[in-house]
């Protein structure tokens, strides 16, 4: 190049994708967020392991806090449903 000066520009671009996750609490059981981490939620806690789930009920099941419902969440959510 020898001293050339090469100029190039972006003139168009779009944006496809974007997620914005804010940091989850800490979980607290309530997947389905009617106020009470209970019986109801565990249908959630379990189709969250096995298809995924997004926010905020992530956040309430992630146990284990990784950013995933996975069997590793199951032990925190058992113990909020029988602890104190
Ligand atoms: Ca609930
Ligand atoms: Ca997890």
């Amino acid at each position: 190049m020898n001293g050339s000066i090469v100029e190039a520009a972006v003139d168009d671009f779009a944006v496809v994708s974007l997620n914005c996750f804010e940091p989850c609490a800490a979980a607290d059981g309530d997947l389905n967020l009617d106020g009470a981490a209970d019986g109801q939620d565990v249908r959630w806690l379990v189709d969250g392991i096995l298809n995924g789930a997004a926010q905020p009920a992530l956040c309430a099941g992630d146990f284990s806090a990784n950013g995933a419902l996975d069997l590793a969440d199951v032990a925190g959510f058992v113990d909020t449903l029988i602890g104190p």
